[in-house]
């Protein structure tokens, strides 16, 4: 692969022109539903500003719809649960081949609705989704129980059984990939889905529906409602017939979901929130490998992303040299239109994200840190900001404590490895952190001693299907991914019998 993670190729391929959305509808049943309100809502290009449609409004009542047919999909007899397992894993390796097929369709309206570049929306959303779908359609006949050896004449065994209707809230900033993180799973565990996408990103989901339909999944089995997250993200977190709730989204409403679940039927929930990852760099690291990845690290996805490295810790000895190649590499970045090739850098989500982002640069400046480049929006069009560099960055500094979420690097210094843990580690968040350095004991030291659920040691969002990804702290709990994941989907039943002789 290239420096900027897209692999080495001669001919990039291409989005497509004229791209129309035939799905804006609420998807039940497998069918497509106008919103009981009546109500519409509009989903804008953030490169250009242009509204791209309108999609149906979801809301409680439209809810209330899903599960009913989530439940019914679900229920014992029906085909669903008839299903073999291996017809399970069936069913969700031919998504991915769909997936493939409408490749190029997903990439591009995921950068129209997104503003990501087409290229890394090509080969890291779509990637990632369909190594997800097929990764997941693997363990859909190797969710095993076990015999357990218990005293006296008993045989005991477990099964792992699927929760139920499963409710899935996600953000805009990987709308695809995370429609598969939650769907993926569940389905493969034989749950029924009902699943929100973010009222920013609902296009993809929507096209989704149609490929879940095509694949052959039963009516109900999965459910998309496009909708806003007090209105119908709140109608599904609070429902008693949901038996789990997978959140990904800010810490705040995280919260809210987790209150959600203690206050109507003790729904299990795995949330995966906020972060303010370290990432240190040891005077003996590969620098300009460092100065690389920590940088994609802050920048990629425009630096909404929940793994971004917006701390970067580096050790005094190499401090002023991985400043100025940061600054160096930060300004070649140029923003541009998403659907160019070249481009590796696109606008943010929404003028709510863009002037949040805004807000803090302004605040690292007022309070003190280094402005290095970058620090102003670009362009009169679109959500564009440069990408921005902070050095002499403090720990009591907002840009140091807060999640940014937009492509502002921050770069601190440090001395010894007790005070980097000690910095590292003083966040309410742990989702992942990185290391560099040439020192094995060094690298397993830190990855020791760091609080958080990921460490990456000489790369950054190195994200595997078969490895798990989740917080400590206030980052979240429970796994998606791996095989930890299949955890977070299922109930262990055991069963005891009792025998009429002691067996041997
Ligand atoms: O998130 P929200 P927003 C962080 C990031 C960002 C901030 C705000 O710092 O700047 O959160 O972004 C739904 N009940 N992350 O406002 O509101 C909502 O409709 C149920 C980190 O976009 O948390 C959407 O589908 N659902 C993050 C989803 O929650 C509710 C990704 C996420 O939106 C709801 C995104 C409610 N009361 C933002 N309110 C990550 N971990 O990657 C909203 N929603």
């Amino acid at each position: 692969t290239k420096a900027n993670g897209l692999p080495e190729e001669k001919v990039f391929p291409r989005p497509l022109k004229d791209v129309e959305v035939r799905h804006t509808k609420i998807f039940i049943n497998n069918e497509w539903h106008c919103s009981v309100s009546g109500k519409k809502f509009s989903t804008y290009n953030p490169a250009t500003g242009a509204k791209i449609c309108d999609v149906e409004e979801a809301d409680k009542a439209d809810v209330e719809k899903a599960v009913e047919a989530a439940k019914v999909a679900g229920q014992r007899g029906s085909t669903w649960r008839k299903t073999d397992a291996s017809s399970r894993g069936g069913l969700l390796n031919k998504l991915a081949d769909l997936l493939e097929r409408d490749r190029h369709l997903l990439a591009t309206m995921e950068s129209m609705d997104t503003g990501k570049p087409f290229l890394h929306s090509f080969f890291i959303d779509l990637d990632g989704s369909i190594k997800t779908l097929r990764y997941f359609a693997g363990w859909a006949d190797k969710i095993q129980g076990k015999t357990m050896p218990v005293d006296d004449s008993f045989l005991c065994f477990t099964k792992h059984e699927p929760i139920g209707v499963c409710g899935a809230i996600i953000p805009w900033n990987f709308p695809l990939l995370m429609f598969t993180w939650k769907i993926a799973p569940a389905l493969c565990c034989g749950n029924t889905v009902v699943l929100k996408p973010a009222e920013q990103t609902p296009l993809t989901a929507l096209h989704m529906g149609a490929l879940i339909k095509e694949a052959g999944f039963p009516p109900g089995v999965v459910n998309i409602l496009p909708g806003f997250g007090p209105t119908a993200g709140g109608a599904l977190a609070c429902h008693t017939d949901v038996g789990k709730v997978a959140f990904t989204g800010s810490t705040e409403v995280g919260k809210l979901i987790q209150q959600e679940s203690g206050r109507s039927n003790l729904k299990r929930v795995t949330l995966e929130l906020g972060g303010k990852n370290p990432c240190i760099v040891l005077a003996d690291a590969d620098l300009r490998k460092a100065v690389e990845e920590a940088q994609q690290g802050a920048f990629f996805n425009q630096g909404q992303c929940c793994t971004a490295a917006s701390r970067v810790f580096v050790q005094e000895e190499v401090y002023q040299e991985f400043v100025r190649l940061s600054v160096e590499r930060a300004k070649r970045v140029v923003p541009g239109d998403p659907m160019d090739p070249r481009t590796s850098h696109g606008p943010q989500i929404d003028q709510e994200q863009f002037d949040k982002i805004m807000e803090m640069i302004k605040s690292g400046k007022r309070e003190g840190a280094k402005l290095e480049c970058g620090g102003v929006a670009v362009r009169t069009q679109g959500l564009y900001i440069q990408p921005t560099v902070f050095s002499e960055v403090q720990d009591h500094m907002r840009i140091a404590k807060e999640e940014i979420f937009g492509p502002v690097q921050c770069i601190l210094k440090f001395k010894t490895l007790e005070e980097v843990i000690q910095r590292a580690n003083s966040t309410e968040y742990g989702l992942v952190a990185a290391v560099f350095t040439r020192s094995v004991d060094q690298a397993l030291c830190l990855s020791s001693a760091l609080q958080c659920g990921t460490v990456w040691v000489n790369c950054y969002n190195a994200l595997h299907a078969q490895t798990p990804f989740g917080g400590y702290k206030m980052s979240g709990f429970g796994r998606e991914l791996g095989e930890y994941a299949l955890r977070e989907y299922t109930e262990v039943k055991a069963v005891t019998i009792k025998l009429a002789e002691t067996p041997g």
